[in-house]
């Protein structure tokens, strides 16, 4: 997954850089900074005071030191007055400006705290939002990994009134599916006692009624493996396959090898990705799951979220995967 959301201190994260949300001075403070200074140890600071300050919106690079990252990038994000001072441009800035760096320093994998976020006073939801989107429109050009460290479960929140939706929803549509089979199969008994069973046409008789290039198209697809159905519908929407593997979060890596072997069976979460880059609706979904060997239940609330947003014509991963994450769901993608 070329973008992930994860729960941990980012001291201690193994990546090529991570991010530290400094102030203009660049030479230490609490919060983020605080810790990153400390893991790191004085070294840091020595090579900071070199560097002669960082404008808000702007990025500097140095060494990771005593941290398993090899550098640090240092950005100041905006102190949050009303939303009404250029706060969400600047705050933008900061994430384009340090993942410009840290691709002009070949790094792999980035980690990004939640910028401003703390002590600076963004809110919460708006500035994950705005991490959110400038990492995925990075990402739509760019090969990296990217983390969204988040520090404490509190700091993670998604809008209030999706939140309260989703709930709502899966309120509605969670069932216990062995109460329903209990249900379902006694009525299924008692229409067996009443009903004859019914005659059906045979392929011939179908094929009359069908018109033939329908019919031999949907034949075909009876067989057709979850590799060659995800390579017909990229075709079909007109889409590259780059266009379809970024938007569904998945590496490129991985996506060679689901195009080179058509057996290839993909994990649930895989298969998801690809049904909403390819915006696919909820009947296409389950076709597809099935080849996988999956299905969409309601006994899951991971299953009724993807519904949910499904249903509602949001296909937006990034989306789906801050409501996952907030529900305490595995994320989509690889
Ligand atoms: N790992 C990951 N995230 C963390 C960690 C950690 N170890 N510690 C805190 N956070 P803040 P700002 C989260 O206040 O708002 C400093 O004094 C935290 O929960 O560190 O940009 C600087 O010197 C929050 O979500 O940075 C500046 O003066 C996010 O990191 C000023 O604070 C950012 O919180 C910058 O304020």
């Amino acid at each position: 997954m070329p973008l992930e959301i994860v729960r941990n201190d980012i001291t201690k994260m193994a990546v090529d850089a991570i991010v530290n949300a400094a102030n203009e001075s660049l030479l230490g403070g609490g919060g983020v900074d605080g810790a990153i200074h400390y893991a790191a140890g004085p070294k840091l600071l020595a090579e900071c005071k070199t560097l002669g300050g960082c404008k808000t919106g702007k990025a500097k690079i140095t060494g990771g030191y005593d941290l398993p990252a090899k550098y640090v990038i240092h950005t100041v994000g905006p102190i949050y007055e009303d939303g009404k001072h250029g706060e969400k441009a600047l705050l933008e800035s900061c994430y384009r400006e340090s993942l410009a760096l840290a691709k002009a320093h070949n790094c792999e994998t980035v980690a990004f705290p939640l910028i401003s976020s703390g002590v600076y006073g963004y809110p919460k939801d708006q500035a994950l939002k705005v991490a959110i989107d400038v990492i995925s429109d990075f990402l739509l050009e760019n090969e990296m990994k990217v983390y969204i460290v988040i520090f404490d479960k509190a700091s993670y929140k998604i809008g209030e009134k999706l939140f309260s939706d989703i709930a709502e929803y899966i309120d509605d549509h969670y069932v216990d599916e062995r109460a329903v089979y209990r249900r379902e199969s006694v009525s299924i008994r008692r229409s067996f006692r009443s009903v004859r069973a019914p005659q059906v046409p045979d392929l011939c008789e179908y094929k009359a009624m069908m018109p033939t290039e329908d019919l031999d198209a949907k034949l075909k697809q009876i067989d057709e493996s979850f590799s060659q159905m995800l390579l017909r519908k990229i075709d079909e929407k007109g889409m590259t396959d780059a266009e379809c593997y970024k938007k569904a979060n998945i590496d490129r890596k991985l996506f060679s090898k689901i195009r080179s072997d058509v057996h290839y069976k993909p994990s649930k979460p895989t298969a998801i990705a690809f049904a909403i880059s390819l915006e696919l609706s909820l009947n296409e979904t389950e076709d597809m799951l099935k080849k996988a060997g999956f299905a969409l239940s309601h006994s899951n609330k991971f299953d009724i979220i993807i519904e949910y947003f499904i249903s509602n014509g949001n296909y937006n991963i990034f989306e789906i995967n801050e409501a996952l994450f907030a529900f305490d769901q595995s994320l989509l993608g690889a």
